[in-house]
């Protein structure tokens, strides 16, 4: 058993390697805990072929350090995954992170000591690690979605999932099937096309998709935007979702409602849209996700792309959303249509063909053998919550974090739960991350974090948690602010409804990243007014004045 520690983070993807970054600094005496055997969280473990950001590398960076975004060139307008983990790696070399970081580690048990008010951290190995403070730096998309299917154990192929790809397959040559067509779908399946001697996909809900445009980040480009850094950062923290389209920095949009202006004005902002590439839809008119026509416009604009991108009416037909488009997350393709014209590709709807199950051979789908080598599994995340539930949590009571979560996600901000103290998330269900820039708001959340370690210092206490009712009150603003969105009419993992019996409930704020910092602020003010503190000795919660 280690000394106990100031501050224990679990997790060293961005957010917990920022979040180290700024213990470090502070002199804490603090460690990070990785299971992982590398830093880098989600590009540590995506490596699937082709996986590659689809927010554009400039933007999908720390903001914290001038020097370090001047001195980093990113090759590519969105970057790929070894070049992320370069990336990843860097920074912890660069500010001295490796010597506080254990890789290899997997962290099974939290658990809450309310006498002494610190946390006993268990990893997989049997290791026991006190501290007073547990950071969840555990990453929004991390649990994989897992499919059950009947005889899958028999199948005597490659399995492998795009969430935890394991080295070494050569798809070269092979008969490959893919399950899912969201963002690591699409991505995977473009790469494929291109080696398998054959590939099936089995499309439950079709994607909408738009070009990405990637292109290699030339010297003058890159010196021109790095002189812009700044207009570019404030860009993107004034902008919805925290990745606001380069391609729009001098003319930077909506100004309007999409049926405020002509059809021709709007097919043409469309159109600038399409070749622009990548996720700059979601701001190409204001009212978007917000009125069911004026998305239909935009929803019909990219049908009528799929149409045309691809040969076949019936295929194309099959690859055609029908629910609004941007309520479910936006993909961004390369050659991702185009990739139905060719021979070696079948596109199966398995709404009409089910997958029965597995056999020796490959699947059954639609009363068919479908023979394979390998199944690739795109299906997706048990997001925001699932990697935090993988660690058995227990705060007060020895109540559990599931428990707390079991009539649906609640937590204040995103950071803390009531019941819970000392125990921290970074990017947790009900924080903007999953529809805002994540590494800019691990980077706001760092900082906060810190303030409030230092607040309980000065004032002599060791102990913080969310007041059950603020917590509440948060949760309702979650569901306020999505409620009148186009988010609320569809089926998507924002709600968790990917996952079965997940209760449905939204697990993003949306109200963006001022709007969020502001309300984070206001529960910090006033010594911490949506908080209980207390001090071991007194065991009671006690106001404090500051
Ligand atoms: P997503 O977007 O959740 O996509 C998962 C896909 O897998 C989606 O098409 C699912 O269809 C499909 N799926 C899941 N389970 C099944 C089963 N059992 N049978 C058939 N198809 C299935 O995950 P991604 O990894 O692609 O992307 C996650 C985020 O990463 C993305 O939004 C970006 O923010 C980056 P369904 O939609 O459930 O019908």
């Amino acid at each position: 058993m280690n000394d106990e520690l100031e501050l224990a983070i679990i997790g060293a993807g961005f957010a917990g390697l920022h979040m180290l970054y700024r213990a470090v600094g502070s002199k804490r005496n603090v460690r990070l805990f990785e299971a992982g055997s590398s830093v880098g969280g989600t590009w540590h473990w995506n490596r699937y072929p082709g996986a590659r950001v689809d927010v554009e590398s400039m933007a999908y960076c720390y903001a914290f350090s001038p020097e370090l975004q001047q001195d980093w060139d990113w090759t590519e307008r969105y970057s790929p995954q070894p070049e992320l983990l370069r990336y990843a790696n860097h920074v912890a070399d660069r500010f001295g992170l490796r010597e506080h970081i254990q890789l290899d580690t997997r962290i099974v048990t939290a658990v809450f000591d309310e006498d002494r008010h610190r946390w006993t951290l268990t990893t997989q190995t049997g290791e026991r690690i006190l501290a007073r403070h547990c950071v969840l730096a555990t990453g929004l998309l991390h649990a994989p979605k897992r499919v059950q299917m009947r005889g899958l154990d028999s199948y005597r192929g490659i399995q492998a999932y795009t969430s935890q790809w394991p080295q070494g397959i050569d798809l070269a040559g092979k008969r490959v099937v893919v399950i899912g067509t969201g963002s690591s779908g699409i991505q995977t399946i473009s790469e494929v096309a291109k080696i398998a001697s054959h590939l099936t996909v089995l499309q439950r809900t079709p994607s909408y998709v738009i070009p990405a445009r990637n292109h290699v980040l030339d010297e003058d480009y890159l010196r021109q935007m790095k002189a812009r850094y700044e207009e570019l950062r404030l860009r993107q923290f004034e902008s919805m979702g925290g990745f606001f389209p380069l391609a729009f920095l001098d003319d930077p949009h909506p100004k309007f409602n999409a049926l405020e202006v002509s059809p021709e004005q709007r097919k043409a902002i469309y159109d600038a849209n399409w070749a622009a590439g990548g996720l700059s839809f979601y701001t190409a008119f204001k009212d978007l996700l917000l009125d069911p026509a004026a998305n239909e416009t935009c929803a019909d604009y990219v049908r009528s792309r799929i149409r045309e991108a691809v040969n076949d009416p019936a295929t194309a037909d099959k690859l055609t959303p029908r629910y609004p488009i941007l309520a479910r997350r936006l993909c961004a393709g390369t050659g991702y249509y185009e990739v139905y014209n060719q021979a070696n590709v079948d596109l199966v709807d398995v709404n009409a063909s089910p997958i029965e199950g597995a056999v020796p051979e490959g699947l059954m789908v639609g009363g068919k053998l479908l023979a394979c080598d390998i199944i690739i599994f795109a299906t997706g995340f048990d997001a925001l919550t699932g990697a935090i539930e993988k660690i058995d949590v227990r705060g007060r009571g020895g109540r559990t974090i599931k428990a707390h979560w079991a009539e649906g996600v609640s937590t204040y901000a995103g950071m803390m739960c009531a019941g819970f103290p000392n125990l921290m998330m970074m990017n947790g269900p009900s924080s903007p991350s999953a529809f805002w820039a994540p590494i800019q708001i691990a980077e706001y959340q760092a900082g906060w974090i810190e303030r409030c370690l230092n607040h309980l210092a000065r004032t002599g206490l060791d102990c913080i948690e969310a007041r059950p009712e603020c917590e509440a009150q948060w949760m309702q603003t979650v569901e306020q602010i999505a409620a009148p969105t186009l988010f609320a009419q569809v089926k998507s993992w924002y709600f968790g409804d990917n996952i079965p019996n997940k209760k449905h409930r939204m697990l993003v704020y949306l109200g963006g990243y001022a709007a969020y910092c502001a309300e984070c602020e206001h529960g910090a003010a006033d010594g911490y007014q949506n908080f209980k503190l207390s001090a071991v000795e007194s065991r009671a919660a006690v106001a404090v004045a500051v």
